[in-house]
């Protein structure tokens, strides 16, 4: 099946007992069971959840793997790939990422035990610099929130997989629309479905993927034990959203092209960080592995003061201002405040995060008004 066909079709198959074509929304938090131990394959909702069950097959058919499970959230997801290592465990991270990821690692796992260290790994090739006996994983952001760094999945799998350790790709930014790190060798693919997996900024939800048995085994006793399962709702209201997630990415990805183009032509803008530009470090890994460039971009004003960088944010009409990203509305951010916050500020600038950076997630609306809108905003 291709990428267009398994949106709408993969994991879903009409409801067994009424014959609805939508994969109905399960709002039950336990089954009744014919005797002790005899039942229809559900026992309790936590558990396993026929709504959730169809996200979690649709979701590991778009990423070409074998498995899925669904969590409360992006981080609840990451959080239980944490979960599957022991105190004393390394693990080596990309060093731009989404300050929530940032703030689960060192604020909670470094206390259990677990040590991280922070990598530019823009060239694969300092991996081998940093692998230890002891480091069990290694965390990709590619393209990274908020720099759009773009790291090459093939070469850190191959890397990391000679010295034994695992690979988790946060494929949140690029989707299975754009690109399926398990294809380059990754072992975990993590979501947060909040973002254009749901696509419509109404869900919280994450999800791990994997082609590997023993840690889908290890991850769904986890996700049992641990208890951060989504609601029926909410895995209904992402089922829905996936069923567009072609439509939608493609139209996010031609807006975010044209909006690259007119910044990086703007006689005010210093910077513009989109690996769709030719001028994007790592242009021809992106072109390599990924289907196309993503709604994502971040940009800076020349001078380089706080100032501008407030005036724009607070300026435009339709960006709104806002957290998260991948909706079909266009969302203006500035990490420094708001989604990088947690991050020190001297590790955000030696990161190359500078307090004047904007962040835009660029919707679907019409890409002469999204202009209109920055024009008069950066003014
Ligand atoms: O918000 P949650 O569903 O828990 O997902 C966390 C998360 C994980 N990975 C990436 C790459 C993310 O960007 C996020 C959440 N990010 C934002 C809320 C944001 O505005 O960047």
């Amino acid at each position: 099946m291709k990428f267009a066909t398994k949106v709408i079709h993969a994991g879903i198959h009409p409801d067994p007992t009424t014959g609805a074509i939508m994969t109905p929304i399960y709002q039950t938090s336990t089954y009744v069971q014919e005797a002790p131990g005899r039942h229809k394959g559900y026992e309790y909702a936590r558990t396993s959840n026929p709504t959730r069950d169809a996200l979690q097959a649709n979701l590991a058919a778009l990423e070409n793997c074998r498995y899925g499970l669904c969590f409360s959230s992006g981080l609840a997801a990451t959080d239980a790939v944490l979960k599957l290592l022991s105190k004393g465990d390394e693990v080596l991270s990309t060093s731009d990422i989404y300050g929530g990821t940032y703030r689960l690692f060192v604020k909670v796992f470094e206390r259990l035990g677990l040590r991280f260290r922070f990598v530019d790994l823009q060239n694969p090739a300092r991996l081998a610099d940093y692998l230890t006996a002891k480091t069990k994983l290694v965390w990709i952001e590619t393209p990274s929130n908020p720099m759009m760094q773009i790291i090459d999945l093939e070469a850190v799998c191959t890397l990391a997989h000679q010295h034994g350790a695992y690979v988790a790709v946060d494929n949140t930014f690029a989707t299975p629309y754009l690109q399926n790190p398990a294809e380059w060798g990754a072992d975990l693919v993590v979501h947060s479905a909040t973002k254009y997996l749901g696509g419509h900024s109404d869900v919280v939800m994450g999800a791990v993927l994997t082609n590997n048995e023993e840690l889908y085994e290890r991850l769904k006793f986890l996700q049992n034990a641990c208890g951060a399962v989504p609601g029926p709702m909410d895995c209904f209201l992402v089922l829905r959203g996936i069923k567009t997630l072609h439509v939608r990415m493609q139209r996010h990805c031609e807006n975010a092209e044209k909006i690259a183009d007119f910044l990086v032509s703007h006689p005010k803008v210093e910077d513009v960080f989109y690996p769709g530009i030719p001028a994007h470090p790592n242009h021809a890994v992106a072109r390599k592995q990924m289907r196309g460039f993503g709604g994502m971009l971040s940009f800076t004003l020349k001078g380089n003061r706080m100032e501008d960088a407030l005036k724009v944010l607070s300026n435009t009409r339709l960006f709104a201002l806002a957290e998260s990203l991948g909706g079909v509305e266009s969302l203006i951010g500035h990490p420094a405040t708001m989604t990088h916050a947690s991050i020190p500020k001297e590790e955000r600038e030696s990161r190359g995060l500078r307090d004047t950076l904007i962040r835009l997630s660029v919707g679907i609306e019409d890409a002469d008004d999204l202009m209109s809108d920055l024009e008069q905003a950066i003014g």
